[in-house]
């Protein structure tokens, strides 16, 4: 072992509440335009992270999608959102109050119930999961760091830049495949809603990411690095409390 005390004062800070042997999560935020394949981008840290601890037993990581926070349609806003003329883009259609209470008891070590989003009915299913104190927990969403409380909370924030093209291309067959509509409707959306309020509220959020993923979840060394930083925050740094009472971490010598 290499003993060093050898800290910023952020790191002294996350050393604290994110030690080793505290149950308290990592929190990642996973932002990025519709269909830019941040869940695809989630799902590949998961399993890389998965993989790379086979014999520290079940470390958990878990995925949460901001979907699952859009709050309740009023009757009429539901009307609207039947014809196509609800803007689900807009900050104004999620409860960040209610994202921001789950996202402090995650941090807090609670276990926590997720509401599952059905797109089809535009509205939160009576299914949820349960979310288990977990090590590394994964937020994605179209406007996951546009809300500054919400922003502040994550220990780790990663903006997926996907090319608008490429992202309407596979916004089309994923809205009539998965989600029932039809062409008309999608392209509508897309060009009433989808875009502008991509312009306005998410883009201008991309100044706040730590790492920016050119190409989404093709770019598989952005990703490897990703996942090598938080192994090492996860596993290299266990925070430690050493004699004179300020902070030091352990580094562990493979
Ligand atoms: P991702 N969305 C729906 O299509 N229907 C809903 O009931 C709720 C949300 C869409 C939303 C947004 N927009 O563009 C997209 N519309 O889900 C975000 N219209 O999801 O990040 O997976 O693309
Ligand atoms: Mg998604």
């Amino acid at each position: 072992f290499i003993f060093t005390h050898k800290m910023s004062v952020k790191q002294a800070e996350f050393a604290d509440t994110n030690g080793f042997e505290s149950k308290t999560p990592f929190l990642i935020g996973v932002a990025g335009g519709t269909a830019s394949g941040k869940s695809t981008v989630c799902q590949r840290i998961m399993e890389k992270l998965g993989q790379q601890h086979k014999e520290q037993t079940e470390r958990r990581v878990v995925c949460i999608s901001q979907d699952s926070f859009y709050r309740t349609l009023t009757p009429s806003e539901r009307l609207r959102a039947e014809r196509g003329q609800f803007n689900f883009d807009h900050p104004d259609a999620f409860d960040d109050k209610k994202l921001l209470t789950i996202l402090k008891d995650i941090l807090a070590g609670k276990k926590v119930e997720v509401p599952e989003y059905d797109y089809i009915t535009n509205s939160i299913s009576n299914r949820s999961h349960t979310i288990y104190p977990a090590d590394v927990v994964l937020i994605e969403g179209i406007l996951v760091f546009y809300f500054p409380e919400v922003r502040e909370l994550f220990h780790m924030k990663l903006f997926v830049d996907t090319d608008s093209d490429t992202r309407l291309a596979r916004r089309v067959p994923r809205d009539i495949m998965e989600r029932g509509r039809d062409l008309e409707q999608v392209l509508n959306q897309y060009m009433n809603f989808v875009k502008p309020a991509f312009e306005e509220f998410c883009l201008p959020t991309k100044k706040f990411a730590d790492v920016i993923i050119p190409r989404g979840a093709d770019n598989l060394v952005a990703i490897d690095l990703i996942v090598h930083h938080i192994w090492d925050i996860m596993y290299k740094k266990r925070p430690v409390k050493i004699a004179n009472g300020c902070n030091g971490h352990l580094e562990v010598e493979d």
